[in-house]
């Protein structure tokens, strides 16, 4: 087999059993990588029902064919049952310990367990071993990476957790390399419960390629290609920083908790702010577009700044002041807390206490106040132990209504982009396979550049042909999707490297396909663990549907429900799922999904 090792490392860290795992071969082009690993591997070997911060949960960390080897490929899948929505979570990290756990000859690591004191993994060609923590456990990411580099040097590949892991908060992440940062759904709480620290990975073994030189020819003409693009230079400039300004002009900035989506002192923290402030450049390893913009926050410390980051630190808290967003986002990579989460959260909180459901809460824009509560949560203390559960659960605790505006789907904080005038953004938010996250469909630009206001089967189409790109082929490939998204580089060459590292000319249609048993396998997998399904799980808030703009050129705008549920059943349509959301029996069959069948059944009534 070529292009993938065929081997994943196994850890159980209740055993301190570490060996190596040949998976079977046909789950290579069935599945690929990345994400349909993690689906694959959480269906086949986690118990149904397992507590996500149990030692049954499973926390898998997995690469696929092109890892290592394309442009941008330099990042991971970290995936395992989420804490935070209790269905599938996964997210796509950038780092060194992508490139090196190739190198170290696995295309993955499953852990599962839970260790007796802290501990991390090394592994280093082709063996892994645990080892004790203790002198990491407590520290923020960036101390205990740098730790780790100064006993294995700077070239070791690192990913850890902050206190925010530790301390289970149920949006904490795993992070690398001071600003990169993965696992929204809870990754780093996962990790935190298993008493895992750190994975450092090491190696010099070559991926065994089907044709290695023409994989490197590849590189180079594509970093070219890439470099050459009209859009490059702004792009090395700002990154996704650019994204404040169009969102602004195209009123889907969230502001003040997803009232609005314009913010009177935008421009106090858009892109040219961001430049003015801007001290250094990172990227993910083989990035041939460096887009980790650098700044300084207030007090002078260094923070590594993204649209997300700034549109929820910023102009969803009503703070328009980018040392103070830098200073939050600082806050939330060291301590290792999603800043978007974290943002959702922060505004539910200003909106509960200017409705009086929180006392000694926090008022809009109060930054201070905002700073000592990051801490708070990240360490469970006072009013953030209430903060660390996530806006789902804030709002069944505080009631009065408040679920009309705690702003998730499945319980995952909804990222940067309003929906009162984006009907399609507000279905891929709806049917995102871990929750309202953006990864999977990213439609906005597209619809509100062809008709925003329109309900249409032609944008339902659109969606799920984006969720065949992103959701399936960069995540499980696995590589950073900005060089198609960002600057138009074309699709095409990835078929080209898949070809030239597998020995497999992979169409467009099979990649789609194995896209869609993906897809619809992580539906299965939250049917099975959660016990059911409604439309209502594939539903955002009220707020959308309930509540118009009221400031900006589309003031007035909301979301029609009865034509989102329309759009919603079209979807389901043309995914094969019935029409709760359930996927068919035929649907299973077709994409070779037949052996979730019987464990569906116990827990819906599957329709032909
Ligand atoms: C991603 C989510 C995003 S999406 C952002 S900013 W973005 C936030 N970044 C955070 C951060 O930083 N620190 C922190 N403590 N929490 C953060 N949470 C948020 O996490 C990231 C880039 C970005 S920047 C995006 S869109 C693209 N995402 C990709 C993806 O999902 N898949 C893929 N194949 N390629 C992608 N390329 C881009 O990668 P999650 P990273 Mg991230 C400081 O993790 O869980 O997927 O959520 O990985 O290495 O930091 O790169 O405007
Ligand atoms: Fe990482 Fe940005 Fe490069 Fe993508 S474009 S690989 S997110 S640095």
């Amino acid at each position: 087999m070529k292009g993938w090792w065929g081997r994943i490392l196994w850890v159980d860290l209740s055993s301190g059993d570490v060996r190596v795992w040949e998976y079977p071969r046909e789950w290579a082009l069935d599945y690929i990588g990345g994400r349909g690993f993690a689906a694959r591997i959480l269906w086949e070997f986690m118990p149904p029902g397992a507590d996500p911060l149990g030692p049954d949960n499973l926390l898998v960390f997995a690469g696929g064919p092109l890892s290592g080897s394309a442009v941008n490929a330099g990042k991971i899948v970290v995936a395992a049952k989420s804490p935070l929505t209790g269905g599938y979570g996964d997210g796509n990290i950038g780092s060194l310990f992508a490139t090196n756990l190739r190198k170290a000859g696995f295309d993955g690591v499953v852990i599962r367990g839970v260790a007796r004191r802290p501990s991390y993994i090394y592994i280093e060609n082709g063996r892994g071993y645990v080892l004790p923590a203790e002198a990491l456990w407590g520290t923020t990411a960036g101390v205990c990476e740098r730790r780790i580099k100064d006993v294995y040097g700077k070239s070791s590949g690192v990913i850890c957790i902050g206190p925010a892991g530790e301390n289970l908060v149920k949006y904490s992440v795993v992070l690398s390399q001071e600003g990169r940062a993965g696992g929204r759904p809870g990754m780093g709480a996962v990790m935190g419960s298993k008493r895992l620290k750190a994975i450092v990975a090491i190696g010099d073994m070559e991926p065994p390629l089907a044709e290695p030189r023409e994989v490197k020819r590849l590189f180079t003409e594509s970093a070219k290609d890439i470099k050459g693009k009209e859009g490059y230079p702004f792009w090395v400039r700002q990154g996704t920083m650019m994204t404040i300004e169009w969102s602004q002009n195209a009123s889907v900035l969230p502001s003040y908790n997803f009232r609005e989506g314009v913010f009177e002192y935008w421009r106090m923290i858009d892109g040219y702010s961001m430049e003015a402030a801007k001290v250094a450049q990172r990227s993910c390893p083989i990035c041939v577009m460096p887009c980790g913009n650098v700044v300084r926050d207030y007090e002078g410390a260094l923070a590594e700044l993204d649209y997300e980051n700034v549109a929820m630190l910023g102009s969803n808290l009503g703070i328009g002041h980018l040392g103070y967003v830098s200073k939050l986002n600082r806050l939330a990579d060291e301590l290792g807390l999603d800043t978007i989460s974290l943002g959702a959260v922060l505004g539910f909180a200003m909106e509960a206490t200017e409705r009086k459901l929180l006392r000694d809460g926090i008022e809009w824009g109060d930054h201070r106040r905002a700073e000592e509560l990051v801490v708070d949560t990240a360490y469970r203390r006072g009013l953030g132990a209430l903060l660390a559960e996530g806006v789902k659960r804030m709002s069944e605790k505080l009631g009065g209504g408040s679920h009309e505006w705690a702003m998730h789907v499945k319980g995952l904080e909804i990222s940067a982009y309003d929906c009162h005038a984006a009907p399609a953004m507000a279905l891929a938010y709806g049917t995102s396979p871990i929750g309202a996250h953006h990864k999977d469909a990213w439609i906005i630009a597209w619809e509100v550049r062809t008709g925003r206001f329109d309900y249409s089967e032609a944008k339902v189409d659109k969606l799920i042909e984006m969720q065949r790109i992103r959701g399936g082929i960069f995540e499980t490939m696995v590589g950073c999707r900005f060089p198609w998204v960002e600057l138009g580089f074309n699709l095409e060459w990835y078929l080209k490297v898949f070809k030239a590292a597998t020995g497999y000319p992979i169409t467009f249609d099979e990649y789609y396909e194995v896209a869609d048993r993906i897809y619809t396998l992580i539906r299965a997998l939250w049917i099975r663990e959660l016990g059911g399904w409604s439309v209502e799980m594939d539903t955002p808030p009220a707020r959308w549907f309930k509540e118009p703009l009221t400031k900006g050129p589309i003031a007035g705008s909301k979301l029609d429900y009865e034509k989102y549920l329309w759009m919603l059943r079209k979807y389901y349509e043309k995914r094969g799922w019935d029409k709760r959301g359930v996927p068919r029996e035929s649907t299973l069959r077709r994409l070779k999904l037949e052996y979730t069948i019987q464990e569906l059944s116990k827990h819906v009534n599957i329709q032909p």
